[in-house]
């Protein structure tokens, strides 16, 4: 992108959001409301797709990987920086990097917003076979879960929230095997970062209160329900997230009922950290190509399937529910 274009979008971003102010009425003063701009988001998802499918091993997963640790910099969070080596069901040795960003790092009390940021090496669910082996641009599976929290991290360098906060974007989520794919199944070939995460925390002794895993968090039409593992894992995380997003009129987008299992990022922090984890996952049923939606796994996950309005209701309700959270 050119300087010039950097700007305007700089400007249009600032022109759109600026931050709201309480009105001079109340005693606190300056204080500035939490807000989430999803103008800000998109063009996060932008940055992330324009690096070229994040794919491990790639001069893409490099260079995204120094933007998201440069982004969360700017953004006042304590980094750190978790590179791995791992190895696939398909037998390739990959190199990964889980990122994180920390706000009030000396908070005991702490809770994780989480997002894998690695793309598909294969749209290997493409309606068109031609395209099984082409990598996966990931704008909504992956990127989308990315620039909402990203976006949260800006918020939150403007109004620190009570508790401590870590954004986690996690590696190597999506090299598992897909419904091609004649050999074993099994649930530990995917989320590789966050498995690798869990059992080698980035901090000695590490423990948070709970952790929401973002996952697709972008697609247009896409709807959230109560997702099996987070129920079973995280009832009362589930009821906090979805009964916020009610208060705010986002009941068409988190659907109060129950839906689906996911072998997600999620699973592992549950069952290796210990710590209660939901996912945001999208779940559509009567979706022929996918219950995530017309655009898993195939090329069309790209920047023109992104809806505004579902960054919009996902961040505005993370942003709620962080901000009541108490010590
Ligand atoms: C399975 O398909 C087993 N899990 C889905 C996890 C996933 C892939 N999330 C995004 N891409
Ligand atoms: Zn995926």
């Amino acid at each position: 992108m050119k300087n010039s274009a950097i700007i305007l979008t700089l400007l249009y971003v600032v022109l759109s959001c600026g931050g709201r102010k309480a009105s001079s009425t109340t005693p606190a003063t300056d204080v500035v409301t939490p807000e989430f701009c999803a103008d800000s988001a998109y063009n996060y998802i932008k940055a992330q797709t324009d690096f070229g499918p994040r794919v491990p091993n790639t001069d893409a997963q490099q260079n995204c990987a120094a933007w998201l640790m440069t982004k969360l910099k700017e953004f006042g969070a304590e980094t750190f920086l978790q590179g791995f080596e791992t190895v696939t069901f398909d037998k390739t040795r990959i190199r990964g990097y889980n990122i994180i960003g920390s706000y009030n790092p000396e908070s005991p009390t702490r809770i994780i917003l989480c997002s894998h940021w690695d793309s598909r090496p294969w749209a290997d669910n493409d309606p068109d076979p031609a395209n099984w082996m082409k990598p996966v641009d990931a704008a909504n599976d992956g990127a989308s879960g990315v620039a909402v929290i990203l976006e949260i991290a800006r918020q939150m360098q403007k109004q620190t929230p009570e508790i401590g906060v870590d954004c986690i974007f996690l590696d190597a989520e999506d090299w598992g095997p897909g419904d091609n794919y004649q050999g074993e199944h099994l649930e530990s070939y995917w989320g590789l970062g966050t498995q690798y995460w869990a059992k080698n925390p980035h901090k000695e002794g590490y423990h948070a209160r709970y952790a929401i895993l973002l996952d697709m968090v972008g697609g247009k039409g896409a709807a959230f329900c109560r997702e099996g593992y987070s129920t079973r894992f995280g009832k009362t995380i589930v009821d906090k997230v979805w009964s916020a997003a009610g208060r705010l009129g986002y009941g068409s987008v988190f659907l109060p009922v129950s839906g689906g299992y996911v072998t997600d990022d999620h699973y592992f922090i549950n069952t290796i950290a210990r710590i209660p984890a939901i996912d945001i996952v999208p779940y559509l049923p009567n979706c022929r190509e996918s219950s995530f939606g017309p655009t898993w796994h195939t090329t069309h996950d790209n920047i023109d399937n992104i809806d505004k309005k579902i960054l919009e209701a996902v961040g505005k309700t993370l942003i709620e529910v962080i901000y009541n959270e108490k010590p």
